[in-house]
């Protein structure tokens, strides 16, 4: 789960003007109002403890929240400044209460830093025109990095964003590391934290690639990324609406879209980070909550589809996608074909077939590379993503597809 939280929460729309000139932000926000508006986040039904159960139920693993987003507000304890949720506005470090509430539920903890500050001049100069406000503003990054490394014990994940100084000239953002001392920085942090997982947006590749918004698969290699590798761990981060902090009303995804989404980071060996954009109160949007409730409940009874498997070598046809684990290959019913489907290219003998969620057998028939799924029921036993568990003699292989025809 990702949360972005913090001042940006307020408004409860896109329509916020943005300071971020790569995104057109042609309407600036005045530093002065920017503050101004720190003193209206009144957190007042923050309860950490409620996030992390909900995220919990609904099968997450690990949070990350935005400790400091672009807007320069951080919702931690500084010392190296006063735009603080502790010193202004809400006078509690937030970060903290999440921390505590993370280890009380067993969830694992992922910060999200944004190396880009609006509220540093130097930020929007950069390092060639102002060279030595470059310095003390990179200073100050590395700082706050220290200082969230430092104050709350051990940190799972290190998520950097706002890295960029620029945009190409195919439109890719250039996050530079030079710039950062990207190199020292992540020294300093492994240092510190010697398990945490650094993801690749502070300009060098890390642990942890970054797929914003879109599913890599397999053979698509050019993504928002060009440094895009998809044979090391990486997480789609993708926003549950349309926006990453709280929007009320929009485009929500619906729970089926969710759910699909995450079997399709399995079947393409990635994770899924989905984000919740909290209202400045702290508490989650409606929507939000049933949505996590609903991939809760699905989760319960496939989670064992999902946690630990790989992409599977055979496709599931127009049937949907397809997970693996061991002996055994998930086929991920989203079109529900009725009486019966067929799955082409597989190599080794099927065994049995069953409902994941019931244990209920199917009948299944195979001849050579062909495996018939027979007598299903006339409707989808689960419309958002019905399971089917293949037990396979040995682990699932598939023929090359392009070279077989049915
Ligand atoms: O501008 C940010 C955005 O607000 C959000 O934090 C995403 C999450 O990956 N990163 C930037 C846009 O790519």
């Amino acid at each position: 789960m990702f949360l972005h939280w913090g001042i940006r929460s307020l408004p409860g729309d896109m329509s916020w003007r943005s300071m971020g000139w790569y995104a057109g932000g042609e309407e600036f926000i005045p530093v002065d109002e920017l503050k101004e508006q720190a003193r209206d986040f009144r957190p007042v039904n923050f309860r950490p403890r409620d996030w992390a159960r909900l995220a919990k139920k609904a099968g997450v693993k690990y949070m990350g929240l935005t400790t400091r987003h672009h807007d320069g507000y951080a919702l931690f304890d500084s010392k190296v400044s006063e735009f603080t949720a502790p010193r202004t506005g809400p006078g509690r470090d937030l970060v903290a209460e999440f921390v505590e509430a993370c280890r009380e539920e067993d969830v694992k903890i992922g910060f999200y830093y944004s190396l880009k500050d609006w509220m540093h001049a130097a930020w929007f100069k950069g390092p060639e025109r102002d060279p030595e406000g470059w310095d003390r503003f990179r200073d100050y990054v590395h700082a706050q990095v220290r200082e969230l490394c430092t104050n709350y014990g051990k940190i799972d994940v290190l998520w950097y964003d706002g890295g960029w100084l620029g945009i190409d000239q195919d439109g890719w953002r250039e996050e530079v590391p030079e710039a950062w001392n990207a190199t020292a920085l992540n020294a300093m942090v492994r240092e510190l934290q010697p398990h945490i997982l650094i993801n690749d947006r502070s300009g060098l590749p890390e642990d942890i690639g970054t797929p914003e918004q879109t599913i890599p698969v397999l053979w698509q290699q050019r993504l928002r990324n060009p440094n895009f590798d998809p044979n090391r761990p990486w997480e789609t981060c993708m926003t549950m609406n349309d926006g990453w902090f709280y929007e009320a009303g929009g485009h929500w995804k619906s729970t089926k879209e969710l759910i699909v989404n995450l079997v399709r980071c399995v079947q393409g060996g990635g994770n899924y980070l989905l984000n919740v954009g909290p209202m400045a109160d702290g508490s989650f949007p409606r929507e939000a909550i049933d949505r996590l409730t609903e991939i809760g409940d699905w989760m319960h009874v496939n989670g064992e589809s999902i946690y630990g498997a790989v992409h599977c070598p055979f496709r599931g046809g127009r049937a949907g996608p397809t997970t693996a684990k061991g002996e055994t290959a998930y086929l991920h019913v989203t079109q529900w074909p009725e009486k019966e489907t067929k799955i082409v290219g597989v190599k080794n003998r099927v065994i049995s077939a069953r409902f994941l969620a019931t244990g209920e057998s199917i009948r299944v028939e195979q001849d050579g590379y062909v495996v018939k799924l027979c007598d299903l029921p006339p409707t989808a036993p689960d419309p958002r993503d019905t399971v089917i568990a293949l037990e396979m003699e040995g682990e699932p292989q598939s023929y090359p597809v392009s070279f077989l025809s049915v």
